[in-house]
């Protein structure tokens, strides 16, 4: 690396390169001379935002040095890459974890100390980068932190939004969405300016023949949008690795405006066309697990996926391999359907661009690409109508029909005079209008596909995708379990139960190795430790009953039972079952005499989640939980025995100081509904049990943590279509319990009854589609046990700590090795020193 600075040169170079700094003075020195010089501020006018942005600058600056190191020996080096492609990344906040990363944390606290701040309220300065909606999002994010700290050679790839998913506020019980603006002050980032591609879309494809007399499509016209690269720093945990996730965003090709139509007096349309051009990358889609076939989602998804391929593509022809080497150099992995034109993509520039012929091309694609399905519901399932692609990306149309041809013919082979199969296996479906279904152009140029739980990855194998494991045969398919990263969702959340676990268990090494935990088991019997696991516990309920009594001023008793739910709101996750439980648990108290309620186990119910802006069902959801609160929480016969909370505004800042604080949370969705579900993970990880359907990765939690460490209630996935069909074609009764529900709702007891009657109606009139009757009586009866086994204090800790000792297996360094070994084909590439 050094030669390519000439000799003379090098001795200087080499003699002022940067150093960081080390220790508190160095720290305090960088902080202060960022607060004089990059902010411009007085030292005698440093807030604790200008604490924050110079704490975040001395720490990049940290940072940057590494990345630069490891990027420059990535390279040099010449490794195999692994690009994540994600239109979303959930990553939080940025500081906390860099400090921790870098090993710092009580450097910089004390350093910060020293002049004049607290570091917790330095750290809660910071936005959360929202670039996403849920699970999907920031299980990309725990990846990266993962691919990093092992030491992998990796990029993320994605759009640099200008506004995150929603803030959600409640009005009135309302949910109302406000404009998340994040970036007005964002350290975390690094223009590229000089880094950008052209887009183009639109358009027209003529045929028309090259030197050599063969024909070739040409792709012309159109309009053409520029995208710029924004670069952040992945630091590792305790390695110099920092890898880089690349953001794209939108611009008007050629520079600020038209200045042609501005010269010739067009001002405004000059303009127009720039506001057209950042329109792309302007905002996040707020929907999830719901695709709703917008021209714009469709504009973002090419933008994005041409620009990640332009800058692949450039990087690995600098190395002047053969094309053939393609996939020995690169491993793209396809976060869901949404970056699925980047295989029609990297099959267009093989045979348009560089002239490959198809077949060739073809085995570079499929063994370059890897598709991950998050998802069964069909209403996520992507599918873009043939009129809409036909005129947006008409050369991609082409390529598509070529794809679905020969992958067709191919299938005739195999299954010859099969018309039903080739009709149902298509990737074009041949509805009113016609549709291109991604998911079987993901599977068709991928050479792994795999799910994110054992249930789920079983069940796209028989249903969704079955016709193609009879075609490709089962090797194609895989299951890879979605784990999370100890890093955040341990250390960084719960820093005194990480602190407790480390002189357990040997030091700090569980959270580089997290099946270290088991260490923990041993202590299970020892008194002393378990008093200080529940000391811990009670102090992070404390923490959030604080939160709680600030935002929405409601007390809260620390030592009661914390029930959470905290997720998206949708239907299939059943929120509306766990409010409807909480009614029947206030009917119950209210029945009750004084003396025997003096008897009951307080509790809280706590919910957080956004319901998508456009999802009706799901914000009614939300306002029955706030009209029952307002009562429950208002009635001196219950006082502290229930209380019910809706946390504004969930999103990953809050999560961590949610998930450390719960006895037990909810992981209710309908059987087969929850691909995997990760916030189940967080919670046990915490020290919290769960109350969950035998659902997504809820099934290997209970294998791994033992079917007495968790409670388990419901139908199982292979009962639901019968029971939905009998809901229909049979009678179908309503729960008692219930049924006695609804009927309190009817009588107005949480506000006009009028409100809530699609909720009740989803149920009663309308198939319950979601099995919330069939599955409440044992969700009733599961409740009542969890309430029996938290009267025993000891063995309930003890349950928690066996619990966390058998973690090990959730962690996102698992799972990220899996696909390292069965997908990729990478290796870890220690940075040297
Ligand atoms: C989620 C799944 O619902 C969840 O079960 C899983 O744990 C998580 O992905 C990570 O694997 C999904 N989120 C989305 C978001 C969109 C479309 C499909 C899914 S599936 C926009």
């Amino acid at each position: 690396i050094k030669a390519s600075i000439p000799e003379p040169q090098r001795a200087a170079w080499e003699k002022y390169a940067v150093k960081s700094f080390e220790g508190q003075e160095g720290f305090e020195r960088e902080v202060v001379r960022h607060v004089e010089t990059t902010l411009a501020r007085s030292l005698f006018n440093c807030d604790e935002k200008a604490a924050y942005a110079a704490t975040s600058l001395a720490f990049r600056d940290r940072l940057i040095t590494d990345w630069n190191k490891t990027q420059q020996q990535h390279t040099y080096r010449d490794a195999k890459r692994v690009y994540y492609l994600s239109l979303e990344f959930l990553m939080g906040r940025a500081l906390d974890n860099a400090m921790l990363n870098v090993g710092l944390k009580d450097t910089a606290k004390a350093g910060l100390a020293d002049l004049g701040f607290r570091i917790e309220d330095i750290i809660t300065q910071e936005n959360d980068a929202a670039l996403g909606n849920g699970g999907l999002g920031r299980l990309a994010a725990c990846f990266l932190d993962s691919l990093a700290s092992l030491d992998y050679p990796a990029w993320g790839y994605g759009l640099r939004y200008r506004y995150g998913i929603f803030k959600q506020e409640i009005i009135d019980g309302y949910q109302v969405e406000v404009p998340d603006y994040w970036l007005d002050f964002n350290p975390w980032e690094f223009p590229r300016h000089d880094v950008t591609v052209d887009i183009q879309f639109y358009g027209n494809v003529q045929k028309s023949a090259d030197a050599n007399g063969k024909t070739i499509s040409v792709w012309d016209g159109g309009e053409v949008v520029q995208a710029v690269a924004y670069d952040v720093p992945i630091p590792g945990y305790a390695t110099p690795t920092t890898n880089n996730l690349r953001l794209w965003s939108s611009k008007a090709s050629g520079g600020e405006f038209d200045f042609q139509k501005f010269n010739n007096g067009d001002y405004e349309s000059s303009v127009a066309d720039q506001q057209r051009a950042e329109t792309i990358s302007a905002v996040l889609y707020p929907n999830d697990n719901l695709e709703r076939g917008k021209e714009l989602r469709l504009k973002q998804q090419y933008f994005w996926v041409a620009a990640s391929l332009y800058d692949i593509v450039r990087r690995f022809k600098k190395s002047k391999r053969a094309w053939s080497e393609f996939p020995e150099q690169v491993a793209i992995q396809l976060n869901d359907t949404h970056p699925t034109l980047a295989i029609v993509e990297l099959q267009r520039i093989l045979i348009d661009v560089e002239g490959l012929d198809w077949d060739q091309a073809w085995a570079i694609v499929t063994n370059t690409f890897g598709y991950t399905n998050h998802t069964v519901l069909p209403e996520a399932l992507e599918k873009w109508p043939v009129s809409l692609l036909q005129n947006l990306l008409p050369r991609h149309l082409q390529i598509i029909f070529d794809i679905n041809l020969f992958f067709l013919q191919q299938v005739e082979k195999k299954f010859p005079d099969d018309r039903d199969m080739l009709r149902r296996v298509s990737i074009v479906e041949e509805s009113q209008p016609k549709m291109i279904r991604m998911a079987y152009l993901a599977i068709v140029g991928s050479h792994k596909v795999n799910g994110v739980a054992e249930l789920h990855s079983d069940l796209i194998q028989t249903t969704i995708f079955k016709d193609f494991v009879a075609i490709y045969g089962p090797d194609k398919f895989t299951n890879v379990t979605n784990g999370v990263t100890p890093r955040r969702w341990l250390h960084q959340a719960n820093p005194r139960l990480s602190e407790l676990i480390a002189s357990k268990c040997g030091g700090n090494e569980f959270l580089t190795d997290l099946t270290n935990l088991s260490k923990l088991e041993q202590f299970v019997g020892d008194k002393d430790f378990r008093k200080e696991w529940a000391e811990i516990k009670y102090a992070n309920k404390v923490r959030l009953a604080k939160h709680i009594k600030s935002t929405l001023g409601v007390t809260v008793n620390p030592a009661a039972l914390f029930d959470i739910q905290v997720k998206r709101i949708h239907e299939y996750k059943r929120q509306q079952m766990n409010i409807f439980g909480v009614i029947h648990r206030y009917l119950t108290l209210k029945k009750m005499s004084p003396e025997e309620r003096k008897k009951q186990l307080p509790r809280v119910s706590i919910f957080g989640g956004k319901a998508a802006p456009g999802y009706w069902m799901a914000k009614q959801i939300i306002h029955l939980i706030n009209s029952v609160g307002s009562v429950v929480n208002n009635d001196a016969d219950i006082g502290d025995l229930l209380k019910v909370i809706f946390l504004e505004d969930y999103n990953v800042s809050k999560a961590e100081i949610i998930c450390p604080a719960s006895d037990i949370s909810e992981h209710i969705s309908t059987a087969g509904t929850e691909a995997s579900g990760t916030s189940n993970m967080k919670f046990v990880l915490n020290g919290g049990l769960i109350i969950g359907t035998c659902d997504g990765a809820n099934i290997e939690i209970t294998r791994e943590v033992g079917e007495n460490n968790i409670f388990l209630f419901g139908n199982l996935s292979e009962d639901v279509e019968d029971l939905r069909h009998a809901h229909t074609y049979g009678s179908h009764t309503i729960d008692s319990d219930l049924d006695a529900v609804f009927k309190e709702i009817e009588k107005g007891t949480f506000g006009t009854p009028h409100d809530f009657g699609a909720l009740v109606a989803a149920v009663r009139q309308h198939g319950d589609y979601y099995l919330v009757s069939d599955d409440f009586h044992s969700y009733i009866e599961t409740h009542r046990l969890v309430d029996e086994a938290y009267r025993n204090q000891d063995e309930w800790v003890s349950k928690c700590i066996t619990a966390v000792a058998r973690m090990g297996f959730f962690s996102s360094d698992r799972c990220i090795n899996e696909y390292a070994e069965s997908i990729w084909n990478v290796e870890p590439l220690p940075i040297k020193e």
